[in-house]
């Protein structure tokens, strides 16, 4: 993916959010201003494509001028839609046309996330992601005989973002397809239910992009999850400058995922590698353990690059037997910032995000799993920079 543009739509998208500025942003975007006066006539329906087997979610019209920034598009609004029937959801992939039919380039997408707001995520308290994706996310396909199971009339959240910059082509009436390959409930073959999960460097909800400063750097997040699973597959994002991603049980000292991201031409990040392992059971996390999320970075530039920095890590799992998923508290402060900053159109995770599940993604080789010792890290705080 090109970095350098996610970079910089980064840049002006993300806003330096802390939890107490992030009221002040809602506010500062319900006030006036020459779009926010503005209603966008996007909406977003959903469909059972009986032929190709896919539930659509379709997101539109969206009018993209030429050149404009993600400022000078009327933005969609989030948007919920309940799914049809019960069944397994196994993967989406995106498709962009314009008002005649004819494909937009995926370029032109700015991040998309999708969410199902009646269920939390297993380490955090903030509604589940099932997905996210940006300008250059290939399409997303679970294991063969994998799903997550969904009920009917199950609402899907969306939300997404557009530009145009860089081109000279005005695309109109542009409508965002979502296919979402789905299998019904009573097949004769049931797929084996999985789970989507994510951890971010930064807090789970509010703005996810940080200030990279110059130099090695890093940063982490620390959580556990609210029940015993084992983790089937792991994927993650990084920025420009990014050197390394890590998943470990800080608890028993154990790193149990790191990977280096595939760089293309000028240092960009095009991707990341991908973690499987199902093939041996998967790799058990439980609640009495910390598990601890780093990004590294190295910045030669000689300079803190404003919102230059993403970490983000996820994949898929399964409550060990016994386990059941965490019922959602509506009354958490954590959730309800989640939704308050979801709804007001400003949460910024997963622009040119990978994906939430990974093991899906095709291209993408798997990055050696074996566990490693690491020095022990004195409690709340990084692992010393080990590159
Ligand atoms: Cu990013």
């Amino acid at each position: 993916m090109t970095l350098k543009r996610t970079f910089r739509a980064h840049g002006r998208a993300c806003p330096a959010a802390g939890p107490a500025t992030v009221a002040l942003m809602v506010l500062a975007l319900l006030a006036s201003g020459p779009l926010a006066a503005q209603q966008s006539p996007a909406r977003l329906t959903g469909r059972f494509d009986r032929e190709a087997g896919d539930f659509v979610l379709s997101l539109g019209p969206i009018d993209l001028p030429a050149g404009a920034t993600h400022h000078q598009v009327l933005q969609p609004k989030a948007q919920e839609v309940p799914l049809p029937g019960a069944g397994w959801l196994r993967g989406y992939r995106v498709e962009l046309v314009d008002r005649s039919g004819r494909p937009v380039p995926q370029a032109v997408l700015h991040h998309l996330n999708l969410m199902t707001p009646g269920r939390r995520e297993m380490f955090s308290p903030i509604m589940l992601r099932l997905g996210a994706a940006g300008q250059e996310t290939a399409p997303v396909k679970l294991p063969f005989l994998m799903g997550f199971k969904v009920k009917e009339g199950e609402k899907i959240l969306v939300t997404a973002m557009f530009a145009n910059e860089g081109s000279r082509q005005p695309y109109l009436g542009v409508t965002l397809r979502v296919h979402m390959p789905f299998t019904p409930e009573g097949t004769w073959l049931p797929p084996f239910s999985v789970y989507p999960f994510y951890i971010d460097v930064m807090p789970p909800a509010g703005t996810h992009a940080y200030d990279l400063p110059p130099g090695k750097s890093q940063r982490s997040w620390d959580a556990h999850p609210a029940t015993a699973a084992r983790i089937l597959g792991v994927g993650g994002h990084l920025h420009k400058y990014g050197t390394l991603l890590r998943f470990e049980d800080a608890t028993a000292r154990k790193v149990l995922w790191e990977a280096r991201p595939m760089l293309g031409p000028d240092s960009d990040v095009v991707g990341m590698p991908v973690g499987r392992f199902w093939w041996r059971g998967g790799v058990k996390v439980e609640p009495g353990h910390v598990y601890r999320v780093t990004a590294f970075y190295d910045n030669p530039t000689g300079r803190t690059i404003p919102e230059g920095a993403m970490g983000t890590f996820g994949g898929i799992l399964v409550p060990s037997r016994g386990a059941v998923w965490p019922a959602l508290n509506t009354s958490d402060p954590e959730y309800r910032k989640d939704v308050l900053v979801t709804w007001a159109g400003m949460q910024m995770t997963g622009a040119g995000m990978d994906m939430h599940m990974p093991g899906m993604a095709p291209h993408a080789p798997a990055a050696p799993g074996a566990a490693k010792k690491v020095p022990a890290p004195a409690a709340g705080t990084s692992v010393p920079a080990r590159r």
